[in-house]
């Protein structure tokens, strides 16, 4: 059976996920993965249909060729780098592989989590209330993940992990299109930001999958 990435667009985990795909695929990797969509607007993802693949009822799930599921967003991409070795996008070497991972988690751990609430806080694509509280403490917080994430750029590389796309870069964009949805723009004083968000753009992988 084939593969399947159940996950609806412009939700930032399974962007990250359709993201790593699309760069994969331009970079020649023929996973012949079947994308579903799972319509959160309509609930599906608490559907029995989708908790039967996901107990969580969340976004991405990955079904594998023997049925069974892989359920977090790094785990599939991870996964799918030692399925699919040849092209893949982590560093092999020790050090370096062990920096990319580091950077990978510090920006969603301490930058796409915080974004995706704030604009959740702010202004929720899925109407959910606004909570000034919440908002505040990531407003915040927030000043140091950006400053950190500046820090990197600001030797000039053009992408995360220097001139070869990371997963890193798939995890930022994926949480700057969701703020891009909700009309958040929280990198307007970001300069090196900014610019490698119009660079990441223009790569045909995010032309392909990004909806905002
Ligand atoms: N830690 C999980 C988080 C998955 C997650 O929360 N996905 C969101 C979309 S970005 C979702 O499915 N939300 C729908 C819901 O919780 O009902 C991952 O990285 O995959």
């Amino acid at each position: 059976m084939m593969m399947k990435l159940y996950g609806v667009p412009a939700a930032p985990n399974p962007t990250k996920v359709m993201l790593y795909l699309a760069e994969r695929e331009t970079r020649g990797a023929q996973m012949d993965i079947e994308q579903v969509r799972v319509n959160t607007l309509k609930g599906e993802q608490n559907q029995p249909e989708h908790l039967a693949r996901n107990v969580f009822g969340a976004l991405p799930t990955l079904e594998l060729e023997d049925g069974r599921f892989i359920v977090e967003s790094l785990a599939i991409i991870y996964f799918l780098e030692d399925r699919f070795p040849e092209g893949a996008l982590q560093p092999v070497e020790p050090v370096a592989r062990g920096l990319a991972r580091d950077m990978e988690r510090t920006i969603e751990t301490r930058f796409a989590n915080n974004l995706g609430r704030y604009v959740h806080a702010v202004n929720s694509p899925l109407g959910l209330p606004k909570d000034p509280k919440i908002a505040g403490e990531i407003e915040a917080a927030m000043p140091k993940a950006l400053g950190y994430i500046e820090n990197v750029l600001s030797d000039g590389r053009s992408l995360l992990g220097g001139d070869d796309v990371s997963i890193a870069d798939c995890t930022l964009q994926s949480a700057l299109q969701f703020a891009r949805f909700g009309k958040v723009d929280v990198i307007a004083d970001y300069a090196g930001i900014r610019a490698w968000d119009e660079r990441y753009r223009q790569r045909p992988a995010a032309q392909a999958v990004l909806k905002f």
